[in-house]
């Protein structure tokens, strides 16, 4: 293990929390390097999961009887929670629980964008969006008779704030921003975004997906209307998303989907909405998966969001170092030793993505590869495809040494 990162988490027993890691390949120990797609789940928030459905199972908001009560009182205060964790002070009334980022901003993008845009308004993207964010703007947008409009990305992977001030304007409608790139690591200014929003009367929706796992977020302090990011990047569980919004938004808008539980009052003719966020919570919710989340953020505040930041930018500094000695190995994003989430992506000369992802595999090294779902990224950056490591709480520098050599082991056979 390594031994740098003592000074910052105690890794080897936050180890202990994740079995998983425990698992051998090829007589080989995983090396797990893929947490910006998924991060892996410690063993409190699966114990909550189990414990949930051995002694409190019941369906939420519809039952009298006590298991039904008590599930109702643990997925209320789960929003309450969760409310806490990213700085929402109006509570469980800003916290919408959804299946993911991807339907946070579906929810956002049909229930608001399509009934406030229109031909003449301007949704301003950015060119690192994820696609969740990109295609459901772009695709919105097309049905309101909207335009899209892009912030450019630097040389240097940041976005062109310079830029920015003239692509927001008096048209812009919606600005859709990632907080940190789950490509570039770059860490976006979004409270300054937020400000050329609101001084043209838009509104700005970010998707923190890579950005609630790995540091202290303040959605008040970012002042955004509207904050997205998933439970299973954040040591939670698959299955439940988060949308933040400014209560009188949620409550200006029409639901998203209709059913069951979303409802006050119903007849032949017509329907009321309930109270939020249950307006925005049809069906049979996401019970378990959104306690779970809560004891995911209870276990992410233990170890200090702080910690975690360091500890991940620490590692990707220390991942950008290494790539340094080989000539052969392009990173993009900002340069080492500037700020950003806890993921490198890059590419050796003579071999492709995918067969590289797919040797380090034989070594037992998870990585990614591909386009990361940012298409038109790849494709101002020229490429068509990157590797990409990143790196959560249980990583080490030890790790990104066995990547490394694993990485020569492929440049070796292609050579
Ligand atoms: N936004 C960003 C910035 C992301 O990185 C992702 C997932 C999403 C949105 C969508 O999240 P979901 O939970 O709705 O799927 N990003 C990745 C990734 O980088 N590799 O796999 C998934």
């Amino acid at each position: 293990m390594g031994t740098h990162e003592s000074e910052l988490l105690d890794v080897e027993t936050l180890r202990e929390d994740f079995p998983i890691l425990q698992r051998e390949f090829n007589g080989e120990q995983v090396v797990y390097l893929d947490n910006a797609a998924t991060t892996q789940t410690p063993d409190p928030v699966v114990d909550t999961i189990a414990d949930y459905y051995r002694n409190t199972n019941a369906n939420v908001h519809r039952g009298i009887h006590q298991l039904s009560q008590e599930a109702s009182i643990a997925y209320e205060e789960a929003h309450d929670r969760l409310a806490e964790f990213v700085g929402a002070s109006g509570g469980r009334e800003e916290i919408v629980f959804t299946k993911n980022t991807t339907e946070s901003e579906n929810l956002v993008a049909y229930a608001w964008g399509l009934a406030e845009l229109g031909p003449g308004d301007e949704v301003v993207l950015t060119e690192m969006e994820h696609h969740a964010s990109l295609v459901t703007w772009q695709q919105i947008a097309k049905k309101a008779g909207a335009d899209v409009r892009y912030i450019p990305v630097t040389e240097d992977g940041r976005l062109d704030m310079h830029e920015a001030r003239d692509v927001i304007g008096p048209d812009t409608a919606m600005v859709s921003v990632v907080h940190v790139s789950n490509t570039l690591g770059t860490v976006n200014p979004v409270a300054e975004l937020a400000d050329l929003a609101h001084d043209e009367d838009a509104l700005i929706f970010v998707d923190g997906a890579q950005a609630v796992p790995n540091r202290p977020v303040d959605v008040e302090a970012i002042d955004a209307d509207f904050y997205a990011f998933s439970g299973h990047k954040m040591a939670g569980p698959t299955g439940i998303g988060v949308l933040y919004g400014k209560q009188h938004l949620l409550e200006e808008m029409d639901p998203f989907l209709y059913g069951g539980e979303m409802i006050r009052k119903v007849t032949q003719e017509d329907a009321q909405w309930n109270d939020l966020p249950w307006k925005f919570e049809a069906g049979t919710p996401v019970i378990a998966q959104g306690i779970a989340l809560a004891a995911a953020a209870d276990y992410l505040d233990d170890i200090g969001l702080e910690n975690v930041q360091r500890h991940e930018e620490a590692l990707a500094n220390y991942a950008m170092e290494r790539f340094a000695e080989f000539d052969d190995i392009e990173t993009y994003g900002p340069p080492a030793g500037e700020e950003r989430g806890g993921l490198v992506a890059f590419n050796v000369e003579s071999v492709h993505a995918h067969d590289l992802s797919s040797i380090l595999n034989d070594h037992a090294v998870a990585i990614r590869a591909g386009d990361h779902c940012t298409q038109p990224l790849h494709d101002v950056l020229g490429i068509t495809a990157s590797a990409r490591a990143s790196f959560y709480v249980y990583n080490t520098r030890a790790e990104i040494d066995k990547l490394v050599a694993a990485i020569d082991d492929a440049r070796q056979l292609f050579a």
